[in-house]
């Protein structure tokens, strides 16, 4: 049993972490400040699923469980109030989630772009300090993204490239090419995480996740209580989860622009392992430990396929629609990223079949009546002076 101090703790994947390691006999403690909520309050949008509030889940959590988890309200970007969380909780890993997690939020305006990069930026910052002033041996297991590493032409490596130049030989980080400025905002909290292991010795594990799918988890499952966020809208959906959605409304499923773009995938219970995974080996004193964390690489499009299949044997009729790509990206790219060091620890994936397709519809049917459908179609545009258009030397 260790202390665990979880940031973000009330998000899609921060809380039923807390679960899982509060599950596990683990000591849980939480951080967040509830901008989540506040931020779809803004925006008019909401939670498929019927979100309880925090004290609640902790709450039904103690009825169902038996034990007992911490929370602390606050914003991370505070370093007096996270610097005194820190202090108080002494926690021997702390796993961070608290952050601005979506790229079309930090593309609406430069004021959305500039709270985006303070709350990551700073409040990460905030808790290197706070970490090495007062639990310099805990184990920091930070959520990056693979969004980080972009589409280069070459094999994305975990985290690290050996390179040759001009006869001398040396091993980097591997290059970054981010696709928008919450992508940045990541690789910025990389690199200082990765001074901050040279410098103080502090030990960190950066997970560079792929684009997570799904509903239910083991301990969120029995209780309705217990359930996490499920957001489906253009600027919070994750673009599984939104295709799940739009094919139990009937809306067509908004692929954007060819669907050719390709990112690695996973299921929100192994994102959940591979947590566990991380606390449970943590890296070396002043080693930054990057693992790439996603299980399977797809398509947008062959995404849409396999929601438009898995829907229609649930008597469904789905169609596809090509929208006007509101981002600018590569649509046609080469892309083959290694994620050996987590199947190494010990994770059995779990793949994207198509009965793991229709269990989500399923979830989503339940609170179908919730959907908001105006929140469904993109308006946030990467270059709103060029529309949509894909600038020269990238398609
Ligand atoms: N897409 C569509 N149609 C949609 C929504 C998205 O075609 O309705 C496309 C996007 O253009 C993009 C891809 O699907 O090419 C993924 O988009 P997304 O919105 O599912 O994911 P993304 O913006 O990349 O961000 C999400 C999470 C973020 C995490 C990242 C991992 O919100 O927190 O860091 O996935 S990764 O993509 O590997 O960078």
């Amino acid at each position: 049993m260790s202390r665990l101090l979880i940031l973000g703790g009330d998000g899609y994947l921060g809380w039923p972490t807390a679960l899982r390691f509060s599950a596990r006999g683990h000591e849980v403690a939480l951080v967040d400040n509830f901008n989540r909520r506040r931020w779809h309050r803004e925006h008019g949008t909401a939670s498929l699923t019927p979100i309880r509030e925090l004290d609640e889940r902790i709450e039904a959590w103690r009825e169902v469980s038996g034990k007992q988890v911490r929370r602390y309200v606050g914003a991370v970007e505070d370093g007096e109030f996270l610097d005194e969380v820190v202090a108080e909780v002494r926690p021997e890993a702390v796993v961070h989630y608290g952050q601005q997690p979506s790229a079309p939020y930090s593309m609406m305006s430069r004021e959305r772009a500039v709270e985006t990069q303070h709350t990551n930026v700073i409040g990460n910052l905030n808790l290197l300090f706070s970490m090495r002033d007062h639990c310099p041996d805990a184990h920091l297991v930070k959520l990056g993204t693979m969004g980080e590493y972009g589409q280069p032409g070459i094999d994305i490596e975990e985290g690290y490239i050996e390179i040759e130049h001009k006869g001398r030989k040396d091993t980097l980080p591997f290059p970054k090419l981010p696709g928008s400025l919450y992508h940045c905002s990541k690789v910025h909290d990389s690199t200082n995480i990765h001074f901050a292991c040279r410098t103080w010795g502090l030990r960190a594990t950066d997970l560079n996740q792929g684009v997570v799918y799904g509903i239910q988890t083991e301990e969120t499952e029995g209780d309705e209580r217990l359930i996490t966020r499920f957001d489906y809208d253009e600027i919070f959906g994750t673009v599984l989860n939104r295709f799940c959605v739009q094919a139990v409304i009937g809306h067509p499923l908004t692929v954007y622009g060819s669907g050719h773009q390709t990112r690695g995938f996973l299921n929100i219970r192994d994102t959940l392992n591979c947590v566990e995974l991380a606390v449970a080996n943590p890296a070396d004193r002043g080693e930054f430990r990057v693992f790439n964390q996603f299980t399977e690489q797809f398509s947008v499009l062959e995404l849409a396929e396999l929601v438009k299949h898995a829907a229609s044997h649930l008597g469904y009729e789905v169609t596809v629609d090509h929208v006007e790509n509101p981002r600018v990206e590569k649509e046609e790219h080469y892309y083959n990223a290694v994620h050996t060091k987590l199947l190494d620890l010990g994770l059995q994936p779990t793949l994207l079949k198509e009965e793991l397709i229709e269990s989500v519809l399923h979830a989503v049917e339940r609170y179908k009546e919730h959907v908001i459908e105006s929140s469904i179609d993109p308006h946030t545009r990467w270059n709103p002076a060029d529309g949509a258009k894909t600038p020269a030397g990238q398609a």
